[in-house]
């Protein structure tokens, strides 16, 4: 009941203004995620609320790139003189990039870097009637603040929580980048017995006060464990530390990923004549420790534990980086639902929720500032990674989940002043002494954790720049067998680490496949972003890490898909490698991590999602045989496919294939093991193996050129089927080629972003030089569609620096005119792809067709100048 009605006054105090509320420790937090104004610069005025990015909506479009530059909030503040005399803050989690906060048209701050807290004490500006806070934030390209560039899209904006601290004169420090004011290490600690020491700063804007510094630790079930009182007199403008050496706590229950048990930790600073709390803060603590070896891999608290989780990037299908906490929070609790036990904060510091998750899910994390692919060698840059290392450290600083602070991601991908070697040295010795400086000053600031470094794959490069011995772990994010190679050199890269830096604990920090939720392949192959691509590629990996004990862990590349505006390929401005969709569904990569990670037992159809098949029936019988797939930590597992057992099959590394014949219409699939058991419902349309086969009759199919992948278009509910060379009675191609690309990389189709259509993959395949296209249809009426796309020429972008093996080479346009006729008469005479439409732009040409006297269709293709093509064609039965 009292709680209610406390609620109750704060709301009327938070709605009417700030006077009369209860004290609650001292300290009043009030949300401002409301009532924002906002304009781009000269822009229409809006409002929003907070999280917010003006970026949401333009990385979705076509064209390249998205608004970098000045975006304005403004918003009142209602204060009233209550507050007078109090220490008031504003507190920002996080603006991208640079912010100035303004009080009343009076510059308050400035603060550098998207991904940190910053506070500011505005007291000093108020007026207490009418006051108004502006943020002018700026995502513009500033070469002195990193990241420069990366694969990720850097969303601008007021895209974290906003709050107004009002605390007493004297209160904890806000001045330490951000931080609480209070930090908590345990320098001893084991099953017996652990110390606890809490090192606190206070600040006080008033005159001199005697005060007490309560530590009380409680345990999780709020009993007190542990309390200790430190006598303080602080004066006028001091900044004090107090640091509390707190008796040890007895046979403490220790924190991991099985049982992240959490003790509670509130210091207080209490007024010593009235008794009253003036200040409190909370933190969280776990009693844990670890330590990485070379040759046996990570342990935690005296265990071995292999290291096995994801990255995440904070950004969302829809809204860019302004992520309400409830989706953050969910983000960890998938990780921790997938088996997960590590979550790799990449690129950057992150939403304070998300470790806070960690601590309290059991998932051990590493955290980085974003110093991506390249470096300003000058003063202002070194001094901001320098600062931002320092704000992510003091402001995570407490959380038991955190085990590694990280600084540089792939720093010679982009290898500057190729031309002049020279000069590329010394910009090896300014990256060196970068790498050195962060490294030294994370060691200075804690001691207790270790420092990372994270390498790209070339191994000769980094080993001779050196990078490889700064650091007290090595990172590798390893593609073998996307961007070059196979996924089989993937291992011999780990042996190769193990002999040559023998000492050197490493784990291998990235390795990922793109795959596209829509693409399905039998004949998976690199680059197809096919989903069973990917699961291959990541069982190769998983294998590869869990038989070497030296190996510390592994960290899949990504969580979840994530916005990157600089790529194309199937599904454009995103990275597709994530184990989630960007909307956070579970590829069948989730499902085969659940597998091999959970204890309890575990199965599952992976292909479940691709609910709408298609497929050419087996010759002469009623049905299509095409592949399912199950994921399972059980040994073995029985299928039935409408009711009827395809037999027991055993599991090979956590997954089983099975050959269903799949019949029209609804297929009811089960799998059972044990106990445990998993259904599927699979919507069948069955194309007739021959036009004249009246037990299928022929109702529509749409067939993709050039390629071996099915496509699943998820908004017209169309699902696209490979094609295949003519067959007397039924249909497919004639003449020509699929499209192999215009670079030395195997690559599949093109990886353009085609213009005017979300169905990209669609037109990224084609069959070049092809003659004819027939279907031996009955009489009657058709709908015929063609799909086509010029995928040669263009501008020539800059190749996406990851594609390692890519050589993007200007492109040779080729004159391309041809003629298509239909059964004879002419469709589209003098088709010019590139001058009547341009090039990589979607075009779809449709007509009614009466087919009578037996003739079925055949569209021709007439060269007139270089090489006629076709993406893609459909066909539908009218009647
Ligand atoms: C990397 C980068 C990461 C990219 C990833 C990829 O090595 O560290 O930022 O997103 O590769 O998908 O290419």
């Amino acid at each position: 009941m009292l709680k209610a009605k406390s609620l109750f006054l704060l709301l009327i105090a938070a709605t009417t203004g700030l006077t009369g509320f209860a004290q609650d420790g001292g300290r009043k937090i009030i949300s401002l995620n409301d009532q924002w104004e906002f304009n781009k610069e000269n822009g229409p005025v809006e409002r929003v609320d907070l999280p917010h990015t003006w970026n949401d909506k333009d990385v979705l479009d076509d064209a390249p790139g998205y608004y970098r530059g000045l975006g304005i909030y403004k918003r009142k503040l209602k204060l009233d003189e209550s507050v007078k005399g109090k220490a008031v803050f504003l507190v920002f989690n996080g603006v991208a990039q640079e912010a100035e906060v303004l009080v009343n048209g009076r510059s308050a701050a400035k603060h550098i870097g998207s991904y940190t807290r910053f506070i500011v004490p505005i007291s000093a500006y108020l007026n207490y009637k009418d006051d108004v806070i502006e943020v002018r934030a700026n995502n513009r390209f500033n070469e002195d603040i990193p990241p420069l560039t990366a694969d990720f899209t850097f969303f601008g904006g007021l895209y974290r929580n906003v709050s107004l601290l009002i605390a007493n004169p004297v209160h904890f420090s806000q001045k330490d980048h951000g931080s609480s004011g209070v930090f908590i290490t345990t320098p001893q600690v084991s099953a017996l017995a652990a110390s606890v020491q809490v090192k606190s700063t206070i600040d006080n804007t008033l005159a001199a006060q005697k005060v007490q510094v309560i530590t009380t630790i409680f345990d999780a079930k709020g009993s007190v464990v542990n309390k200790q009182t430190s006598a303080v007199t602080i004066h006028k403008n001091e900044n004090k530390t107090i640091i509390q050496d707190i008796k040890s706590v007895q046979k403490p229950e220790l924190w991991s990923p099985e049982n992240p048990y959490l003790y509670r930790v509130v210091t207080q600073i209490v007024d010593v004549k009235t008794n009253a709390v003036i200040d409190q803060v909370a933190n969280p603590l776990g009693f844990r420790w670890f330590r990485f070896d070379a040759a046996k891999g990570f342990f935690l608290n005296d265990k071995p534990l292999k290291i096995i989780g994801a990255s995440r990037h904070q950004d969302y299908e829809n809204r860019g980086n302004a992520t309400p906490d409830a989706l953050q929070i969910r983000d960890i609790e998938l990780l921790k639902a997938m088996g997960g036990n590590f979550l790799r904060v990449a690129h950057y510091p992150q939403d304070p929720q998300i470790l806070e998750a960690c601590d309290r899910l059991g998932i051990l994390a590493s955290v980085e500032i974003p110093v991506v692919n390249t470096i300003t060698e000058t003063e202002a840059f070194t001094s901001n990674c320098l600062n931002m290392q320092t704000e992510m450290i003091r402001q995570h600083f407490n959380h038991p989940s955190v085990i590694i602070w990280a600084y540089m991601n792939e720093i010679l991908l982009r290898l500057k002043f190729s031309n002049d070697k020279a000069r590329q040295q010394v910009y090896f010795t300014h990256v060196r002494e970068l790498a050195q400086k962060l490294d030294s000053l994370t060691r200075k600031l804690d001691p207790s954790r270790y420092t990372l470094l994270v390498n790209h794959g070339a191994w000769d490069i980094y080993n001779k720049v050196g990078l490889t011995k700064i650091p007290m772990i090595v990172g590798w994010n390893l593609y073998s067998g996307w961007y070059s190679g196979v996924p089989e050199d993937f291992g011999k890269f780990l042996d190769r680490h193990h002999k040559e830096l023998p000492n050197t604990p490493f784990m291998v920090t990235e390795y990922g496949a793109d795959a596209d939720p829509r693409i399905r392949s039998f004949s998976p192959i690199r680059f197809d972003k096919s989903v069973e691509y990917g699961l291959k590629f990541n069982q190769v990996y998983l294998n590869a890490m869990l038989s070497r004990p030296f190996v510390a862990g592994g960290i899949a590349w990504n969580l979840a898909d994530f916005n990157s505006e600089t790529r194309e390929e199937t599904m454009p401005h995103i990275n597709n490698k994530g184990l989630l969709t960007i909307g956070r569904q579970p590829k069948d990569t989730y499902f085969l991590y659940q597998a091999y990670l959970l204890g309890q037992p575990y199965l599952k159809i992976t292909s479940a999602a691709w609910q709408d098949r298609t497929g050419i029936a087996d010759s002469a019988a009623l049905t299509s045989t095409q592949p399912v797939q199950i994921a399972t930590n059980l040994k073995s597992a029985e299928l039935f496919v409408n009711g009827k057992s395809l037999g027991i099959k055993d599991a090979v590394d956590h997954l089983i294939d099975w050959q269903v014949p799949f019949a029209n219409g609804k297929n009811q699939l089960r799998v059972v093991s044990g106990d445990q058991n998993d259904q599927a419902e699979i919507h069948f349309q069955l194309q007739p193996f021959t036009f004249n086969d009246n037990r299928v009759p022929f109702k529509n199919i749409n067939i993709l050129l050039g390629a071996k992948r099915f496509y699943i278009d998820d908004q017209e509910h169309q699902v696209w089927i490979p094609g295949q060379p003519y067959k007397p009675g039924a249909w497919g191609w004639i003449g020509g080629e699929p499209y192999k690309g215009t670079n030395n990389r195997i690559t599949y189709g093109s990886d353009k972003n085609i213009l005017g259509t979300g169905n990209d993959p669609v037109y990224q395949t084609q069959q070049v030089n092809i003659k004819q296209f027939k279907f031996d249809v009955p009489d009657g009426e058709y709908d015929l569609a063609l799909y086509f796309a010029e995928l040669v020429g263009g501008e020539t972008k800059e190749a996406l620096a990851y594609n390692l093996d890519n050589n993007h080479k200007k492109e040779v346009e080729e004159q391309r005119v041809f003629d298509v006729s239909i059964n004879g008469t002419a469709f589209l005479p003098k088709l010019n792809l590139a001058a009547d439409f341009g090039y990589t732009t979607a075009v779809k040409k449709t007509t009614r067709i009466t087919v009578q006297n037996g003739s079925g269709i055949s569209i021709d293709f007439k060269p007139i100048a270089g090489k006629p093509l076709l993406n893609a064609i459909q066909l539908r039965k009218i009647y």
